[in-house]
């Protein structure tokens, strides 16, 4: 199945405010929210109103904001939560309950039949309030998907608007998930959101599994923050999809993704690892001179996802031994120097020699193309 329409239901706000680091100020949440709906997210997730009473005046206070995205609440599955979430005056609400062994044995303690029974119960209300009704089940892969299927066929009988599947604990492979959502997509009617923990590195594949298997909304948060080592993160699933196909989020201010993960990083205390999608300095450099002389040439040879899309620029590192004449030359047209070839070969010689000695820096490059430039012109 082609990947067509999908939305984002961005959860910093709330998956994401259950990472270790993190506190939201009003401020900061309302910064967070006018952030994420600027870049074009569909959906903002926020803390149950009942986890706290600052987390249920938050929930008022960004349901009033008048945002384009859609503001969700997130509750268990219980008539008083989700009269306290309908309260709040958001557009919609998650409701999540436990199917697992684990979770019905040493969290609620109910069984199927009494799940199915609160389920529904709790779905008509909402319904009935004419809020936009997510039904879940945590923990979803750990879960009998027999009893799932059996839930989620109820709910939408009566018209719910989505079902969720959650891979709370990281433990899904692309496939499994594939099947789960498929088979779903099979028996029911309604939208499907996949939320998957990234415990075992596969947050962003799975999602994009989901998708792939007829998935409508796909769960996010700022550089992946939640419990534990977090979600899918917002910036890495939007790079997936652009890989594949760059329309698939032309719909989204792609250069927001940056003062995104910054602003995050700032707010969590943490900083953005080196490597993460888009945002990690490393993320457009280069530095072997064979992929120099490419990038230089045609910068798709060797980035499937394109900088200046993001706001964001190429660095061609020179510095080092493994550098090229073709690399050299690019920085000497940076500093306006005109080198000819034998030079420019000569000098990419001199550096390797150099740079095996050990950790060479851009200036110690930048002397050694002044001082041939200025020979040159001696020479002349
Ligand atoms: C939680 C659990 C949850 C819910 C996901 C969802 C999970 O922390 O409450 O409602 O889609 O990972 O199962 O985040
Ligand atoms: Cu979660």
């Amino acid at each position: 199945m082609s990947i067509e329409n999908f939305s984002i239901i961005e959860s910093t706000l709330r998956e994401g405010e259950q990472f270790v680091n993190a506190f939201f100020s009003i401020e900061e949440k309302i910064r967070i929210a006018t952030l994420l709906d600027a870049f074009g997210v569909e959906y903002l997730e926020l803390t149950s109103p009942l986890a706290s009473p600052q987390s249920a005046k938050d929930c008022t206070t960004i349901a009033k904001m008048g945002l384009n995205a859609r503001i969700l609440t997130h509750t268990r599955c219980n008539l008083e939560d989700a009269k306290r979430a309908v309260d709040c005056g958001v557009d919609g609400v998650d409701v999540v309950i436990g199917t697992s062994s684990y979770l019905r044995d040493f969290s609620h303690g109910l069984s199927i039949p009494q799940i199915l029974e609160l389920a529904q119960e709790v779905v008509a209300y909402l319904l009935s309030q004419g809020v936009e009704t997510r039904f879940s089940t945590e923990d979803s892969l750990r879960s009998n998907f027999e009893d799932i299927l059996q839930i989620y066929k109820a709910v939408d009988q009566l018209g719910v608007h989505r079902v969720g599947v959650a891979d709370t604990v990281g433990v899904g492979t692309p496939h499994q998930i594939y099947d789960i959502v498929a088979t779903l997509r099979q028996n029911i009617q309604c939208d499907i959101e996949f939320h998957g923990h990234n415990d075992s590195g596969c947050a962003i594949a799975n999602a994009y599994a989901a998708l792939e298997a007829g998935a409508t909304h796909i769960d996010t948060s700022i550089l992946g923050i939640g419990e534990r080592n977090g979600i899918t993160p917002l910036g890495g699933f939007v790079a997936r999809l652009y890989a594949t196909d760059r329309s698939l989020v032309k719909k989204y201010n792609l250069p927001l993704i940056r003062n995104l993960d910054q602003t995050i990083a700032h707010l969590v205390q943490v900083e953005i690892p080196f490597n993460n999608y888009i945002t990690g300095f490393a993320s457009f450099t280069h530095k072997a001179g064979i992929h120099a002389k490419a990038v230089l040439n045609n910068p798709s040879t060797y980035e499937i996802l394109s900088p200046e899309d993001f706001g964001l620029t190429r660095y061609v590192h020179v510095a080092h031994r493994l550098t090229g004449w073709n690399a050299i030359k690019s920085r000497a047209d940076q500093l306006g120097l005109e080198l000819d070839k034998a030079q420019l070969r000569q000098l990419a010689e001199q550096i390797k020699i150099l740079a095996d000695n050990g950790r060479i820096t851009l200036e110690d490059v930048d002397d050694l193309l002044y001082e041939a430039a200025e020979r040159q012109k001696i020479a002349i």
